[in-house]
């Protein structure tokens, strides 16, 4: 199997950390693009029309996107039971709370990135910012015994997701208030595979 992906890309840490939670890693070529919004790489385009990373290319059928899809697919290929039947529907609805926090925080940095200094919008980044706020408020208040059990995809899509909060907007401290969170984090980060994948 073949990955586009980059290294400070969060949703391609999901499935790096799923490689090698499931032991896939090391049938999986990592390969790193220069991919943006302005600028999509060919290569990324033409496995993915959306220009996105990550992308799996892989010998069994055609290329996979998003990253929800390729960590599902992952799963099932090595029958890891990272989204167990008995609790599929929280694993999911966890996975896409960690993935919206990741697409608010996503835009903030693009924001600042791609628009010229005189056309940001502090508004429109703040109200992005309030999402990924209402969600660790969510997250502290009704998902801490769900984070306290197995291992699953939407525990470590919500690491990936805390990770890229510390490594892009450690200035908003998003551990203030959500404590029960951070501790959770703490011990969560420490596993190998999210110590093997932290964005440089
Ligand atoms: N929903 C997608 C989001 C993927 C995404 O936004 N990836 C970013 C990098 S972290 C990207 O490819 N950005 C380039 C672009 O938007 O053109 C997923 O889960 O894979």
């Amino acid at each position: 199997m073949k990955l586009y992906t980059a290294s400070p890309s969060p949703f391609g840490r999901k499935v790096k950390v799923v490689l090698i939670e499931t032991g896939q890693i090391d049938e999986t070529e990592l390969v790193d693009v220069a991919t943006t919004p302005m600028q999509t790489d060919p290569a990324v385009a033409a496995a993915n029309p959306a220009g996105k990373i990550p992308a799996l290319l892989r010998e069994e059928g055609p290329t996979l996107y998003d990253s929800r899809v390729i960590c599902r697919y992952l799963d099932a290929r090595a029958g890891s039971g990272l989204y167990p039947e008995s609790r599929i529907w929280e694993v999911l609805t966890l996975e896409a709370t960690a993935d919206g926090i990741l697409e608010a925080a996503l835009a903030m940095v693009y924001e600042h990135r791609f628009r010229p200094e005189d056309k940001v919008m502090p508004e429109w980044v703040e109200a992005q910012w309030a999402r990924v706020a209402r969600s660790l408020d969510a997250l502290e208040a009704r998902w801490m015994a769900h984070l306290s059990g197995k291992t699953d995809a939407g525990q470590i899509a919500l690491g990936c997701a805390l990770g890229y909060l510390d490594f892009r907007h450690a200035a908003r401290d998003w551990r203030s208030g959500h404590e029960a969170l951070s501790r959770w984090y703490d011990g969560f980060s420490a596993r190998d595979s999210m110590v093997h994948t932290a964005p440089a």
